[in-house]
């Protein structure tokens, strides 16, 4: 028998994968986790029924989330990693070699500890040394750091359940607290197409408390829509500029032309975010 897995990627529109195993599934204290093997997509994090990350194209999400801020700082040292539990995000930050240390806050410990089980090539980053790994709410966490922060990524799930909080004006406030001067933060913000709405209210919030607010894109096959935003916040500074030089890292996505140009905005969209 055929069994597949299907998510619901708005009303009236689904996307299905076909499972050859079911890897693992378990409820941690906040969500129902699933971990498949697909011939499609090769193996897949699933929580509440909504897909994570997955082989074939993880790398593209966590190189945006996590190069651009990166590079278009001067020399990041201090990074957290608001979420993230599967630990992509936390891989990307560990390949710069100005990173002193990596911070990675998240709930939900089920997460993180079936990442480490079972997404070996994800969790590369848990064994470095400059990784530091904290089981909390990350409202709260942030909300206590003061000036710690060179980069700060938002690595959250879709602003239903436990991710909720990761979308409030209060967290980027937080956020903006938490960075030292010249810093940098990015958010997942989710698929300008078919939840445009969401899109606008996160990027307002945003931009209400930053001074500098941009909005940026990439290809995302297996999320709604097959592409997806990002924000990037500064205290100052252009983020669609790098910084830098990456300094030998091998990317599979990210490059400086992509960095510059994932910043270019279709109109509908860029008039979108203007409207507020
Ligand atoms: N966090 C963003 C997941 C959003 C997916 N949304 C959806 N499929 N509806 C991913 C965490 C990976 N580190």
């Amino acid at each position: 028998m055929e069994l597949w897995f299907t998510e619901e990627w708005i009303p009236g529109l689904k996307l299905s994968v076909q499972v050859k195993s079911l890897v693992h599934k378990t409820k941690t204290k906040f969500q129902e986790l699933a971990v498949y093997d697909t011939e499609a997509l090769g193996r897949i994090l699933v929580l509440d029924d909504v897909i994570q990350t997955t082989e074939v194209d993880e790398h593209i999400y966590h190189e945006c989330l996590v190069h651009v801020p990166l590079l278009a700082h001067p020399n990041p040292e201090e990074v957290l990693i608001v979420g993230g539990g599967d630990g992509g995000s936390l891989r990307e930050v560990l390949k710069h070699r100005t990173v002193k240390r990596a911070t990675l806050v998240d709930i939900d410990e089920g997460v993180i500890e079936a990442s480490k089980k079972f997404l070996p090539q994800w969790n590369t980053g848990f064994s470095d040394p400059r990784a530091r790994v904290v089981i909390a709410n990350g409202l709260d966490f942030v909300a206590e750091a003061k000036e710690e922060y060179d980069v700060v990524i938002v690595d959250s799930t879709d602003p239903i359940g436990p991710g909720e909080a990761l979308f409030r004006e209060e967290f980027y406030r937080s956020i903006k607290g938490a960075l030292r001067p010249g810093g940098i933060m990015a958010a997942q913000t989710e698929n300008p197409i078919f939840m445009p709405d969401i899109v606008k209210m996160v990027f307002g919030r945003i931009s209400s408390v930053f001074p500098v607010a941009k909005l940026y894109t990439g290809p995302m096959p297996t999320y709604p829509g097959g592409f997806w935003s990002y924000t990037c916040a500064t205290l100052g500074p252009d983020p669609s500029e790098p910084a830098r030089d990456a300094g030998g890292i091998a990317f599979r996505y990210y490059s400086p032309e992509i960095h510059r140009r994932a910043f270019v905005l279709a109109p509908e969209v860029a008039k979108d975010l203007s409207a507020r």
